[in-house]
């Protein structure tokens, strides 16, 4: 066995009432990745979505789960997960939805830029051309508007700054201060990567198909655009006072 694949894969997966979606999730996932671990952040899911997990026969040996008392957004979900892999030494942390929105069968292309160098690989659905299914073209527009809103306030070179599906090595997370994390909704996604980016941590993308989800609903609203607009103006204003967190990689 070479070095890297002794590395530690979690996938940290947050949940609100994907009862339909969870379990054949993970099967997914660790059928194309079989040494990874799943950690399921649940907020209290009424269709019951903590009880499968716990009923799986893969629950506290590859499968683990977090149990929240309400629904708490999705960043501090994912602070949640993030500090549960820094504790237990987690090397390649994912990011990805329960909702199939984001392939499993992609998860070899994020391990494969990671092991060349990268410490942050992004899923991008618009690196090279648009790769949407059967999304409302309004929320297509609304997120292409808003990448473009990103790259011009904050000058961070991504095409796809709000986009979930993400592979994060430990390093990174550790370097930022997760407790000054402000975003909870998507700009959650452009929060951290701005972070790392200030940090001057290797950025990769690749390139992934995105699919609306086939099961269950959606939790976007306004309150998370609203929130979008202004941390964004927040991140941009804090650019140009040369704000840092945390250290730059050796
Ligand atoms: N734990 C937790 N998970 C959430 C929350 N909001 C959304 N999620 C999960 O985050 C992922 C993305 O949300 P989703 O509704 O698919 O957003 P959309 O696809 O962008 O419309 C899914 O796995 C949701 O179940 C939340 O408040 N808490
Ligand atoms: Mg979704």
């Amino acid at each position: 066995m070479d070095l890297e694949s002794r590395e530690r894969v979690l996938v940290v997966v947050p949940t609100y009432v994907e009862a339909t979606n969870i379990i054949r999730f993970i099967d997914a996932v660790l059928g194309r990745c079989p040494g990874a671990h799943v950690l399921v952040i649940d907020d209290a899911s009424p269709d019951g979505t903590a009880d499968l997990v716990k009923s799986d026969r893969r629950f506290g040996a590859s499968v683990f789960l977090v149990e929240r008392p309400g629904k708490m957004g999705l960043g501090s979900a994912y602070i949640a997960g993030f500090r549960w892999a820094i504790a237990r030494g987690y090397d390649l942390i994912f990011e990805m939805d329960a909702d199939f929105s984001h392939d499993p069968a992609e998860i070899p292309n994020f391990l494969a830029r990671a092991r060349e160098g990268a410490d942050l690989v992004l899923g991008s659905r618009y690196v090279g051309g648009v790769r949407v299914l059967n999304w409302p073209i309004s929320r297509l527009f609304l997120s292409l508007g808003a990448a473009h809103y990103v790259q011009l306030l904050t000058g961070m070179p991504v095409t796809d700054p709000t986009g979930g599906f993400k592979c994060f090595r430990r390093r990174v997370l550790e370097s930022i201060d997760l407790s000054a994390i402000q975003s909870n909704g998507y700009a959650f996604q452009i929060e951290m990567t701005f972070w790392a980016w200030r940090s001057g941590f290797t950025i990769r993308e690749v390139p992934i198909i995105f699919a609306d989800r086939a099961a269950g609903t959606s939790k976007m609203s306004m309150a998370i655009t609203r929130e979008a607009i202004w941390q964004v103006m927040r991140l941009g204003l804090l650019r140009l006072m040369g704000k840092t967190m945390g250290s730059r990689p050796r």
